[in-house]
């Protein structure tokens, strides 16, 4: 078996040259103490001038990076890590990790531990919060939600302790993983490190659909007048938006894109029925959920007909690690999209008559017309409303993007009102709804994918929760430009709107001021730009609204500078779905 060896000094330096050698980009960083050697193993490979393969980006706060980590999986499909400062800066990344968890991210995430030792090793305890941070079992705050966590305890063993994450953390499910990393761990000295150049082990490894299944679903899917399809996740990979897309255009077979990670199809595709299960989950016959924890709400979208066959497909169809979960389920193939979707195309083939799928086309078209009637009827009533209505925002924006823009969306847009042109240009927010994603995400995505332009639309609280100034900051050091629109409401809408729907005519309800909901007066965040060199404006008017955002644009495309858009807006129109 080909081996590597290479000269080092210590075991964190082995450690970060191992990350590159397995295909990690990114080490987004908090540091603390617990990064003495990891900051000296920097310094060192810079001394021997050579370029490191792995990038550390200091992220000045631990959700932004978690995000950031998110955000770039998304874009490239490739685990990246993170590093935070002990049980503190664990504690601190621990709401994207949530969001990284049920969105089935992977991450390595990873976090120092204060020194064992009070003295007599090289990196023992020398300042007081070495007491203090200890904790029993660091790695219990994120054990629910990480797929495997263990501690770094000697050099001897970083190769099959990293190779063990990443397999874990990269086979289906995916999920984060938790690594801590003790301080003389990894500053022992270590002057060779050899690692296999080709491990052979399981990254990547992913259940297949055995052939009955594959059958089963295919008999029930030929027997139907009315299919319909969600794939909220589906997307996350690549190569699954492709199968699905190709699935679906073949059969004719509607595909909503409910509350979705990405959208597998672009918004002109024939078989796009677009983004809320109502009207049409009462008309279905079948459904095929694909990759999708929440197909539809029952209490807020009602129940697909009793005699409906419901197909769960995905690498868990049953999400075994959400604790209740009701959705019925006729058949489960367990699978990924991408390996089962062509064989099931193969047996359906086999079974479905051409009429049938013509009949379907026409239908499809027929259902397509009537819902942009009916958008562009909205748009008409909502244009020139003051304040601004999001519907219209969200028209702005597609006005001013290019094709190829990427959409981060947490999670004012309406997204029935953008037309994304190629499969995987538009991002949603996690399941988990870990507020304080989008920020970091989008700033991922941008690192992925500089060449493109990268929108991100924020609620104001969303805005907020994304620590702002980390992310400009990271943002200005990367000199990467991203255009921000805040969808400026002023207030937590959906904690109102929550309220409003338990107790439709409460107290609250009748009040002149919902309680919690309000952050008024509207905060000028196109002033926070100025602080980072950056292009801020604020309107106030719908007519002003799509020459702000191409002077805006102008400032990220032309300048390079990041940007924001403050548009200061009323609530969102009933009807329109968050989440
Ligand atoms: C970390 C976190 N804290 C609190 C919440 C609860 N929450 C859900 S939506 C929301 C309001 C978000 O405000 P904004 O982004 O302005 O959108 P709006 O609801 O006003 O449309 C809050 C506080 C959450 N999802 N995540």
């Amino acid at each position: 078996m080909a081996a590597k060896t290479i000269e080092v000094e210590t075991v964190a330096e082995a450690y970060l040259t191992l990350l590159a050698e397995r295909g990690v980009d990114y080490l987004f960083a908090n540091g603390g103490t617990d990064f003495a050697p990891i900051v000296e193993a920097l310094a060192a490979i810079a001394a021997k001038g050579t370029t490191p393969r792995l990038k550390l980006v200091s992220v000045p706060h631990e959700n932004t990076a978690v995000s950031m980590a998110h955000g770039y999986y998304l874009a490239t499909g490739r685990p990246q890590a993170v590093m935070f400062h002990v049980n503190v800066g664990t504690a601190n990344g621990i709401n994207g990790l949530a969001n990284a968890a049920r969105d089935h991210i992977p991450i390595i995430f990873t976090a120092g531990r204060s020194p064992i030792t009070e003295t007599g090793m090289r990196g023992s305890r020398d300042t007081g919060i070495h007491w203090a941070q200890e904790m029993f079992d660091q790695a219990g705050m994120v054990r629910e939600l990480c797929k495997w966590d263990y501690e770094l305890r000697n050099g001897d063993q970083l190769e099959a302790v990293l190779d063990r994450a990443i397999e874990i953390a990269t086979s289906e499910p995916c999920g984060p993983v938790y690594l801590s990393l003790p301080r003389e761990v990894l500053s022992a000295p270590l002057s060779e490190f050899s690692f296999a150049a080709h491990p052979r082990r399981g990254f990547g490894t992913a259940p297949g659909a055995t052939a009955a299944m594959i059958e089963k679903a295919a008999d029930l899917l030929a027997a139907a007048e009315r299919p319909l399809i969600f794939a909220r996740e589906n997307g996350r990979v690549a190569a699954n938006a492709a199968a699905l897309e190709a699935f679906a255009g073949r059969f004719a077979i509607p595909v909503i894109e409910y509350r979705s990670v990405t959208n597998s199809l672009p918004t002109d595709h024939p078989a796009h029925l677009g983004f809320s299960p109502v009207p049409h989950l009462r008309e279905a016959d079948i459904i095929l959920s694909i990759e999708t924890d929440v197909p539809w709400i029952p209490t807020a979208h009602g129940a697909p007909d009793e005699h409906c066959k419901i197909i769960h497909l995905g690498v868990d169809p049953l999400f075994q690690r959400l604790p209740i979960r009701s959705f019925p389920l006729d058949l489960a193939v367990t699978g990924t999209p991408r390996s089962v979707l062509p064989l099931l195309g193969e047996a359906l083939a086999r079974r479905i008559a051409a009429e049938k799928i013509a009949a379907r086309r026409a239908h499809l078209a027929a259902e397509r017309a009537r819902a942009a009637a009916e958008d562009e009827r909205a748009l008409t009533r909502v244009k020139t409303q003051y304040p601004i209505n999001p519907i219209w925002v969200s028209h702005c924006i597609d006005r001013v993007k290019v094709d190829d823009a990427i959409l981060c969306n947490e999670y004012p847009l309406i997204q029935r009102f953008v037309r994304f042109a190629r499969p995987r240009s538009y991002f949603g927010a996690p399941s988990a709804g870990g507020l304080g994603w989008g920020l970091g995400a989008a700033i991922g995505l941008k690192i992925a994918a500089p060449e493109r332009l990268v929108i991100a639309t924020l609620g104001d609280g969303a805005y907020m929760f994304g620590n702002p100034t980390a992310g400009h900051k990271v943002l200005q050091m990367l000199g990467l430009p991203v255009l921000f629109v805040v969808f400026n409401n002023a207030m937590w809408e959906e904690v109102e709107r929550a309220a409003l729907s338990v107790f439709p005519d409460g107290h609250a309800a009748h009040s002149n001021e919902v309680p919690v909901a309000p952050l008024g007066p509207a905060t000028g965040f196109e002033h926070i730009m100025a602080a980072y060199g950056g292009f801020g404006v604020r309107v106030e008017r719908p007519e002003e609204l799509p020459a702000a955002l191409k002077r805006a644009l102008d400032a990220v495309v032309n300048e390079g500078r990041q940007a924001l858009v403050n548009v200061i807006v009323g609530r969102r129109s009933a009807g329109d779905e968050k989440r």
